[in-house]
């Protein structure tokens, strides 16, 4: 029995062995909006604002990556904050009746 499995012995002759605290890192995701023809600019620019907190400028960064490249990251998230985000941007433009899409990815 090493010193330290004595020093928790304590005379009972059960040995509990401190766990180690094992704390992983939660999984991320990137929360991806991708282009498409019909999408006004300003619609997909006041979504960043909106759902991603951007300001102005760093929203029409993302929208016109998304533009001229296909797709953009609006946001890394924990699941269920990606998920949730992802909703709200296809539950919104949906209403407005955009064919704007937004999907989550593991980063
Ligand atoms: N391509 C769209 C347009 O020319 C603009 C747009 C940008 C649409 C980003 C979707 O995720 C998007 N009106």
């Amino acid at each position: 029995m090493s010193e330290n499995e004595q020093d928790i012995d304590q005379g009972h002759g059960l040995v509990v062995e401190e766990s180690r605290p094992k704390l992983k890192r939660p999984a991320m995701y990137r929360v991806v909006l991708l282009n498409d023809d019909y999408t006004p600019m300003e619609f997909v620019v006041q979504i960043l604002e909106m759902i991603f907190s951007m300001n102005r400028t760093a929203a029409t960064r993302v929208m016109l990556e998304v533009h001229t490249k296909g797709r953009g990251i609006a946001g890394v998230y924990t699941y269920e904050i990606a998920e949730t985000r992802v909703a709200q941007v296809n539950g919104y433009a949906r209403q407005h009746q955009h064919p704007l899409l937004c999907t989550m990815e593991e980063a």
